[in-house]
């Protein structure tokens, strides 16, 4: 069956901010308490948006998340009138008000994995939104992810959308950010790729010192199990505890693959030898790996630049385009290497360069942004098209934009009432452009 690889890119919140909230995220902590600019932002993700749609690929929009989540305050205790639930947050706890404020919620790697049909025992695509629970303003996420995500794919028959697994971190769950699937052809059956940091129920088993390991074995296991996949072509990898405490909070900082192909460094897995024969014969041959040596690129630039948090992508022509923030031009080390690559004979045939700022300032890169869905003809077009970019949908969300949004927001301004009612406004007028219907609290 003829497949696509399409991208569900996150659009990027009125309540984007700096807040320093994942601890073990270099670029979140480092750029704590910086002025944001949530319009910039947003127009930086639909411009990435707009040029993969122009290139021909499938792009679709994701919708932001309620913030800030009153809804979670009141849960918490912080009662009264909206503005007396921000006002006594602000007060009391700053710091959790934060939390109930970020548009994390735009790096939709994050917000599920998903299995294609081709790999799943009912032949539907499986959806399971992530529990997040490392990062307490990320696990407040899954549950009106999974409402936006089957708002977005509402068609049972094709379609099949589970609950976030148990929110406890020995289930911990950080989506697609750690899992990849490989494949010759997208409509072939696939080898699904779960990456994890660390065991929650086997003390024994090596992990970081310094950073937390967000994602267990005992997570993938359950994702792999929900969604039905051959136990033969299903691959686990633990990832390198030292790597993460160098910064790589995710598998996507590390490593990314497309097809056959994985472009990773030489330091991102534990047995690596072994991870890439495991690939290689699940899929039956044919698995190649270009793998960057610590002495071309360090870890440390790897995570500065966010070499491997590109999308690595097929074109229509067949060639493979890898798309990179402006970091990596900006890093000679990583810039000399990627040159070589382009123009040498490796299977990467073209760079792509976005300036991603606004969110790479958070640790959220271009793979971060995007949420891969392998679709098939009929699947194509059971989802829900208003989310589908397209030349008006652009230009329909940039005026939303402008209408909306601030261009300057500081930890000061999460407090202010006129912002949550700016936000619910701009998101009521979303969930009728995308035909989301109800999927916000504030709105039930
Ligand atoms: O979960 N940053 C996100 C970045 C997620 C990147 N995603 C992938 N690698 N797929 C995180 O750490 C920072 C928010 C703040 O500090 O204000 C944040 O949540």
């Amino acid at each position: 069956m003829n497949a696509f690889e399409a991208n569900f890119d996150g659009l990027v919140g009125p309540t984007h901010n700096y807040a320093g909230l994942s601890f073990g995220n270099v670029a979140s902590q480092s750029h704590q308490a910086e002025l944001s600019n949530p319009a910039l932002a947003a127009k930086q993700g639909l411009a990435k948006m707009k040029a993969l749609h122009d290139m021909g690929l499938v792009q679709g929009v994701l919708a932001p998340q309620e913030r800030p989540d009153i809804h979670t305050l009141r849960r918490l205790g912080f009662g009264g009138s909206d503005a007396e639930v921000l006002a006594a947050a602000a007060k009391q706890a700053p710091r959790i008000l934060a939390a109930c404020c970020s548009a994390s919620s735009m790096w939709t790697a994050n917000a599920a994995t998903v299995s294609p049909s081709a790999d799943t025992a009912d032949g539907r695509v499986h959806f399971t939104p992530a529990n997040l629970t490392n990062k307490f303003h990320r696990s407040i996420e899954h549950e009106v992810t999974g409402r936006i995500l089957k708002a977005t794919f509402n068609d049972e028959q094709r379609f099949a959308h589970h609950a976030a697994l148990p929110g406890a971190e020995h289930f911990g769950d950080e989506g697609a950010a750690n899992h990849t699937r490989f494949c010759h052809q997208y409509g072939d059956a696939g080898v699904e790729f779960f990456v994890y940091g660390r065991y929650a129920f086997d003390s024994s088993k090596p992990q970081p010192k310094h950073f937390p390991a967000r994602h267990t074995i005992e997570a993938s296991e359950a994702v792999a199990r929900l969604h039905g996949l051959n136990p033969a072509k299903v691959v686990y990898a633990q990832q390198n505890p030292d790597v993460i405490d160098q910064g790589v909070f995710h598998n996507d900082v590390i490593a990314v693959g497309n097809r056959n192909l994985m472009f990773c460094h030489e330091q991102a897995f534990l047995n690596q030898a072994e991870i890439k024969q495991q690939l290689d014969q699940a899929l039956g041959g044919g698995f190649q790996v270009v793998e960057v040596p610590s002495s071309r690129v360090t870890v440390d630039d790897a995570v500065r630049s966010y070499l491997f948090n590109s999308q690595l992508l097929s074109l229509q022509d067949g060639r493979t385009l890898l798309v990179i923030p402006e970091e990596c031009r900006n890093n000679a080390a990583v810039w000399d290497y990627l040159c070589e690559l382009r123009d040498g004979d490796s299977p990467i045939d073209e760079l792509k360069v976005f300036d991603l700022k606004q969110s790479m300032s958070n640790g959220g890169g271009p793979a971060c942004l995007r949420l891969r869905v392998v679709l098939n003809d009929a699947e194509l077009t059971a989802f829900n098209q208003s989310t589908r970019m397209s030349d008006s949908l652009f230009d329909t969300l940039n005026q939303w934009v402008d209408k909306h949004y601030r261009d300057r927001l500081s930890e000061a301004d999460l407090a202010d009432p006129a912002l949550l009612v700016e936000s619910r406004t701009a998101l009521d007028e979303l969930t009728q452009i995308l035909k989301l219907g109800s999927v916000y609290p504030f709105q039930r």
